[in-house]
């Protein structure tokens, strides 16, 4: 099983990384670039699954390397947990819309909610829910907050993916 990390340049998708996965972090280059991303592995209840922090994008119509890079990840991964700045909502969810247009599972990770908050951003999480119909957890990646929210989420997602992988 493997997990993306997907979202925005500078959203704080390599600290939710750090979150999630312990020590036994690899950095790599992709093969042939010079574009690097790091892999490592969490618990999720039974099984252990693989992490990557892939590079930042902004579209699934690559106008970069990096995104290039993070549409050929997109086809080898399981989950993606897409990192969303919530004090920049609606530019981020351009990714957000193109992600749920492909067949993979997508929690949306509304990342860097306490100056959302602090901003005074009002963000009604369960209409996101519903008028997108996919899962949205608030998360604070430098304080932890949400974080546990954010893997019980990925833990049902996990073994619905690992049931259909078996059937
Ligand atoms: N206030 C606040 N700052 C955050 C949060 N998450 C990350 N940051 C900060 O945002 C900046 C970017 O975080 P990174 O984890 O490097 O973001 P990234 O998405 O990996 O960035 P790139 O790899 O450059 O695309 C850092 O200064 C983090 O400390 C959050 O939830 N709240
Ligand atoms: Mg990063």
């Amino acid at each position: 099983m493997r997990i993306l990390l997907m979202g925005n340049p500078n959203v704080g998708k390599s600290a939710l990384f750090s979150r999630l996965t312990g020590v036994n972090v690899i950095v790599s280059n992709y093969p042939g670039t010079t574009v690097e991303f790091k892999k490592g592995t969490m618990r999720l209840g039974e099984q252990w699954v693989e992490v990557i922090d892939v590079p930042g994008a902004y579209t699934l119509e690559p106008t970069t390397k990096a995104e290039e890079i993070a549409i050929e990840m997109l086809k080898n991964g399981d989950v993606v947990i897409n990192v969303v700045d919530a004090t920049n909502l609606e530019r981020n969810l351009y990714l957000t819309l193109q992600l749920l247009e492909r067949k993979i599972p997508v929690i949306v990770a509304l990342n860097i909610w306490d100056e959302a908050k602090h901003k005074g951003i009002l963000i009604d999480v369960e209409r996101l829910e519903k008028l997108l119909n996919t899962p949205f957890v608030p998360t604070v990646a430098i304080t932890g907050e949400g974080i546990k929210e954010l893997v019980s989420m990925l833990s049902r997602l996990c073994s619905v993916k690992a049931q259909t992988k078996r059937g």
